[in-house]
């Protein structure tokens, strides 16, 4: 069933987000037979119902603000209308998904099982009635009680269960696996605090709890009839039988319960809807007698402690820790919850024949964070279900696929074998012995007597401490090993694991990224969906390839017209709240420049404060300089200990504060840091932009994700050749973006000698900004306060490469500006960007991911 959009209905929009872009489109509308006609086919398929429809709806959302939430309209508060209206929508989905699970048992269906430590799934209930094409329904039917349903949905905190790129793809994924019928669940932990809240006090990033469930969330369901245990700790007890039999049985410490909660991912029409389980920690009283008896009374209580402890927190860190024991527990936790949980399930029609468990179970390793998954599951088979370990190994080794998501060495995950030893000792026994096999079975058989190789591929590193390189278990395990962009694959395979190449070359694999067209487009751009609606037909967010119609409009002076008056609606609405959070008064004329992600070194948001710097000084020196009125607009968060990043949070606030106050330059240049950066803020930020900054050092991003979310929305890429850059603009035409930079073969032949002073020294203009971040210009009283950066790019040795960079980004700006005075050209190669992100949808990722990985089909819901 389709639910077609009323012209009325549109034309009366009380979004917030989209009024006036559908106000100012619709009137360029009017005066083109074309787009005209569009609008009256529009108009003409209006459900006769639909009256009928907003009606049905309001009197649910009313019978269950009465009877579910116990309140009246008098009385209700918003967040008890936004409660209402979720147990409105959770009416359709609960139904939809009993029929998708009773389908897929009924069929025995093979499905992925999607292991991730992170999932980001931002706010559900505007996606939600999205994906059921309610949303114009739901915004009529609260109309008539006088109520906004951007403001009623400004009540559901973000579920901010992850750090940034790579749990959002894993939301993405949810709900593309979703849209696209394929049988899945995905697993993870259920935090009870997400990302920290960050707050900016005097220029600083302050971390702030994010309770996100802290009165319970309509959106969950508790399954207790799920609940697994899981053990920890202990010692194990290794015994040869009189045959040479070797048994070793465990004996835990503790028993840790895992409370499972279900999260609805309802698909687009209602395709299927797929579930997300996420894991809570709680204690059990039971302990392991033998332990107790044997005086480990303490150790048993502190274990009982710390399985409160498990689920608690979220770390902040975007990239590895060392070694902490709480994270390798939390990773332990939910991958042997979601295994207990995949064997349970797979037992109910196998009845403990393991003879078919890789034919029917997929599981996907969203990194290396749910690595233990894998020795979890041999111990399973070994120890509970009596496989001999080849038998075990046949099935894990046919079972398990593995994502890379970084090159970055240090991200690279490596657990200390004297923790593996507490809390996991079977599991290290049964690395050891993976170990053992791979590197005398495979290895030797490769490279005979060569030992240097040996060391350099084994699953255990050498040392002083001895670590458990849980990559390299992966990569030997898995069947298929993908990087997340053409290029990063290609570093994958011949620079990070050149030798397993070898042994493997056909493990390893590209799946480029993709974000979903759902939330990333229809829901968070409604003028450019109806644009879309119109010139591509109503399938486009189940095939994104259909946007293409738009490109033979790109020269178009109407068609311009009408993409650049819905961009500059959009600019309007992100302007107000721009005013709102941090008081600075920017103008929807001006082009607005955008980075948000998190902050990291290699992402480089300081190269763009030194260019900022560097405008700022020309235009002192020159406040009638010829250039485009520019915001510079950025958003991000940094791991709490990560000195640096918060350093350069704080240079972006005191660069902007005295440039947003300097009456000299005449407005023409304006410096914004939102603070806590989220999915919410993402939706209202990305169809806002004008140019996108996708900066990072050739090689280090994998692929990034917002670049494609940008792009969608019609923003110019300003970028390095890096991660998925390389395909967006092969898509979309080097000559609709600004490309610069040093490739990732010229960053590999320089850094080995790259020296920054040299540019310091040759570079005038560089050498004056980076000294200006000496003095106390920007922070009245205290010089120095900003040194640390300059002192990073100088005798820090500049890792990253901002110095070398820098020219070429300068002129990379140059070049926008000058397009961006020439608003037919500007317009032109916005939609072209936006026309021909075809292939970033998140649905193409999954279908490739299930062709060439999990070897799934997708199952219609009866
Ligand atoms: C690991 C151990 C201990 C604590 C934290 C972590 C940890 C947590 C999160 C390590 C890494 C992450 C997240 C990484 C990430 O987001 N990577 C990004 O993944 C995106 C999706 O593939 C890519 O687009 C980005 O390029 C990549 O940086």
């Amino acid at each position: 069933m389709v639910t077609k959009t009323p012209k009325k209905a549109t034309k009366t929009s009380s979004a917030k987000t989209t009024s006036t872009a559908k106000a100012t489109a619709s009137k360029a509308t009017a005066t083109k037979a074309t787009a005209a006609k569009a609008t009256a086919t529009a108009k003409a398929t209006v459900p006769a119902d639909y009256k009928a429809q907003v009606a049905s709806f309001k009197e649910k959302v009313l019978n269950h603000l009465r009877t579910t939430i116990g309140t009246s309209p008098e009385k209700a508060s918003k967040l008890a209308w936004w409660q209402a209206v979720v147990a409105t929508v959770n009416e359709d989905i609960f139904g939809r998904l009993t029929d998708t699970q009773s389908t897929h048992a009924k069929n025995d269906a093979r499905a992925v099982h999607y292991l991730s430590a992170e999932f980001l799934m931002g706010r559900l209930t505007i996606n939600n009635l999205t994906n059921l094409e309610k949303f114009d329904i739901a915004r009529d039917a609260l109309k008539e009680f006088g109520l906004d349903i951007n403001d009623v949905c400004e009540e559901e905190p973000d579920m901010a269960l992850g750090n940034g790129g790579l749990g959002r793809l894993a939301a993405c994924f949810m709900d593309s696996l979703a849209t696209c019928k394929y049988p899945c669940v995905g697993y993870g932990i259920h935090y009870e605090n997400g990302l920290f809240r960050q707050e900016i006090r005097g220029g600083k990033q302050v971390e702030r709890p994010d309770s996100w469930r802290e009165y319970g969330s309509p959106l969950e369901v508790c399954r207790p009839e799920s609940i697994q245990n899981v053990p920890l700790g202990g010692y194990v007890d290794t015994q040869t039988a009189p045959d040479g039999t070797v048994t070793s049985v465990w004996h835990p410490s503790s028993i840790i319960k895992g409370v499972p909660w279900d999260i609805p991912v309802v698909g687009f029409r209602g395709a299927s809807v797929a579930i997300l389980r996420l894991w809570e920690s709680r204690s059990t009283e039971q302990f392991n007698w033998d332990v107790f008896n044997a005086g480990g009374y303490v150790d048993a209580q502190t274990e009982k402690s710390l399985a409160e402890t498990i689920s608690k927190v979220l770390y902040p860190n975007d990239s590895t820790e060392a070694g902490k024991e709480l994270r390798l527990t939390q990773q332990y936790f939910f991958c042997a919850c979601s295994l207990r949980d995949i064997l349970r399930r797979y037992n109910r029609s196998h009845h403990h024949d393991y003879s078919d468990f890789a034919k029917k179970i997929a599981i996907q390793l969203n990194d290396t964070h749910p690595t233990i998954a894998i020795p979890e599951l041999m111990r399973l088979l070994i120890d509970e279900e009596g496989l001999s370990f080849a038998e075990a190994w046949k099935i894990t080794s046919e079972t398990f696929n593995y994502t890379n998501h970084t090159l970055l060495p240090e991200a690279l995950e490596k657990w200390p074998v004297y923790i593996f030893e507490k809390l996991l000792p079977r599991h290290l026994q049964i690395i050891y012995e993976i170990n053992y096999h791979f590197l005398n079975e495979v290895v030797e058989k490769k490279w005979p007597g060569n030992n240097e190789m040996k060391s350099k591929l084994s699953i255990i590193e050498e040392g002083d401490c001895r670590k458990v390189r849980m990559a390299n278990l992966c990569v030997v395990t898995s069947g298929k090993v993908n990087g997340v962009a053409k290029i990063h694959s290609k570093l994958v395979k011949e620079d990070l694991f050149p030798e397993y190449a070898e042994i493997w070359p056909n493990k390893f694999c590209n799946v480029t990224n993709g974000v979903t067209p759902r939330r990333w487009l229809l829901s968070c751009n409604r003028g450019l969906a109806q644009l879309y609606n119109e010139v591509s037909g109503k399938d486009w967010p189940l095939n994104l390839d259909l946007c293409e119609k738009l490109k033979p409009y790109a020269k178009k002076a109407d068609y311009q017209k009408r993409f650049m008056d819905i961009k500059r609606a959009n600019k309007e609405v992100l302007a107000k709240t721009i005013k709102e959070l941090v008081g600075v008064e920017v103008s929807p004329d001006a082009m607005f420049d955008v980075q948000v992600k998190r902050l990291h070194e290699y992402k480089r948001q300081h190269l763009n404060l030194l260019y900022i710097m560097s405008l700022y000084k020309a235009l002192l020196e020159n406040p009638d300089l010829d250039i485009p009125a520019q915001v510079f607009i950025f958003g991000a968060k940094a791991a709490p200990a990560y000195t640096l990043a918060k350093d350069i949070i704080f240079a972006i606030n005191a660069v902007g504060a005295a440039i947003n106050n300097d009456v000299r330059i005449k407005n023409k240049l304006k410096v914004v840091f939102l603070p806590n950066y989220r999915v919410s803020l993402a939706e209202k930020i990305i169809p806002a932009a004008d140019i996108s900054e996708q900066i990072s050092t050739a090689g280090y991003e994998a692929s990034g994700t917002s670049n494609m979310k940008f792009a969608i929305n019609g923003a110019l890429t300003l970028g390095t050749m890096d991660g998925a850059n390389i395909e967006i603009v092969e898509k979309a035409g080097i000559e609709n973006n600004f490309i610069f930079g040093l490739s990732v073969e010229e960053v590999q032949a320089l850094k080995p000698h790259y020296n920054p002073w040299d540019y310091y020294n040759a570079n005038h203009e560089l050498k004056s900004i980076l000294d200006w971040l000496d003095t106390d210009y920007f922070t009245p009283g205290q010089p120095g306060a900003l040194s640390s950066i300059k002192r990073s790019l100088l005798d820090g040795g500049d890792p990253f490469l901002v110095l070398a960079d820098f020219e070429s980004y300068k002129d990379a700006h140059h070049r926008a500006q000058q397009m961006f005075k020439d608003k037919a050209r500007w317009a032109e190669a916005a939609m072209i960007n936006s026309a021909t992100m075809g292939m970033f949808s998140s649905d193409r990722s999954m279908n490739d991911y299930s062709r060439d990985i999990w070897n799934l089909k997708s199952m219609d819901v009866k």
